[in-house]
């Protein structure tokens, strides 16, 4: 499985196109829109998701409620782009035409100075539009395909919120992962412990009223996933590093965690290796999961659990230092439209991203033209590995 999203934050439309969906799986529009109306929520989003109401138009690939096997084209309208018309549109524009909100100061932190100089938009909207955390949207209607796919496997993925600028929720470990969706979606900032929730949106409030932004922690906790999927053998077949790379490509995430992750570094062997078990109904388990469920690049069968950090959204109402490319003189940042805190949102984000590295991973280990030949290839396998 593979995809590929094209589209501009306030152009007309974004477009996702999935190739290697096996055909005969069960998929209608609610499911995609379930998860592009969670990835919209969350305190702290700004006045752009109130515009927006983000529906999925599946336009190729699925007939009657089931997939074809053919590429799915998903598209989602941007609502905004009707105030953007003249200044989106794809026709050339007469020569006095006076182009309007052109980018000439880049926003430190954002994508706008370095995707100039790279592709020589002097106006740097041209990189801005399409850097957008917008086209997130894009990546999660891809991840909800692969999460349809995972839910017929018996795998189920949960993306929550565990930090909101330095303010930690903790999680009882004991909790499944359905309990950790159920329980996550009904906290407006997508956590555990409720006083720490309230702590979290008093510093989204206290940011925003000071123009600032906040970034936190997600993690994302994944349930059924067979042992054995991804490689020891190769580094470009490891599991975990494909997981880790999709997951630094979310717009704004500077670090990935697996398990206990940095924690290791601090800790002697004995302390971090989980050590193995066997009994006839669960097969090989392990006694603790510090690993987070990777051992060789490869599953353990144990629930995968992994953290990704965002830093705080770059478009600051708050003036920081930068320089106009027209004039070279330094000035303060102009102020753009923004969210104070897009961690919540974020971790929606993330679940639809580990999802999709999943879905890839099994439908690479099994036969996958035709779900039902590979829900049976994936059962047998279970049974083979718990009797190893
Ligand atoms: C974003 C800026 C804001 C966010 C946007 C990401 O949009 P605008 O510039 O239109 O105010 O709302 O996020 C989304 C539109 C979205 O769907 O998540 C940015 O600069 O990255």
């Amino acid at each position: 499985m593979r995809y590929l999203t094209a589209g501009e934050s306030h152009g007309k439309q974004l477009t996702t196109i999935i190739e290697g969906v096996p055909s005969h799986l069960p998929l209608v529009p609610e499911q995609i829109n379930e998860s592009l109306i969670r990835r919209q929520g969350g305190y702290g989003r700004g006045r752009r998701m109130q515009i927006e109401k983000d529906l999925v138009d599946i336009t190729s690939g699925v007939r009657h409620g089931y997939t074809l096997g053919s590429p799915i084209s998903l598209v989602v309208h941007n609502d905004d782009f009707k105030h953007w018309v003249n200044i989106m549109g794809e026709d050339p524009l007469p020569e006095d035409a006076q182009i309007k909100r052109t980018i000439s100061r880049p926003r430190p932190g954002h994508a706008d100075l370095n995707g100039g100089m790279k592709y020589g938009h002097r106006d740097m909207r041209n990189v801005l539009e399409r850097s957008s955390a917008r086209e997130t949207a894009a990546r999660v209607g891809a991840g909800a395909v692969a999460k349809v796919l995972l839910r017929e496997l018996g795998i189920e993925v949960a993306g929550y919120v565990r930090e909101i600028a330095g303010i930690v929720s903790d999680v009882d470990e004991s909790l499944s992962v359905t309990e950790r969706a159920r329980i996550s979606e009904e906290s407006p900032v997508r956590t555990f412990d409720e006083k720490a929730a309230d702590k979290m949106m008093e510093a989204i409030d206290v940011a925003k009223k000071e123009g600032d932004s906040i970034g936190g922690v997600c993690e994302v906790y994944v349930e059924g996933m067979p042992a054995g999927m991804g490689s020891y053998v190769q580094y470009d077949r490891k599991l975990d590093a494909k997981i880790a790379g999709a997951v630094m490509s979310i717009n704004a995430f500077k670090g990935v965690e697996f398990g206990i992750g940095f924690d290791a570094a601090r800790r002697n062997g004995s302390k971090v290796h989980d050590e193995i078990l066997w009994d006839e109904q669960r097969g090989y388990y392990r006694r603790t999961n510090n690993l987070g469920g990777f051992e060789g690049g490869m599953t353990s069968g144990m629930p995968i659990v992994v953290k990704g950090v965002m830093k705080p959204i770059p478009t600051l109402y708050k003036p920081l230092q930068s320089i106009d490319i027209e004039t070279k003189e330094p000035f303060q940042a102009s102020i753009e439209r923004s969210d104070s805190c897009a961690v919540p949102a974020a971790s929606v984000v993330m679940e639809h991203i580990v999802a999709f590295e999943l879905a890839k991973a099994i439908t690479e280990e099994f036969p996958s033209d035709y779900f039902p030949r590979l829900k049976k290839a994936v059962e047998d396998y279970r049974e083979e590995v718990r009797e190893f």
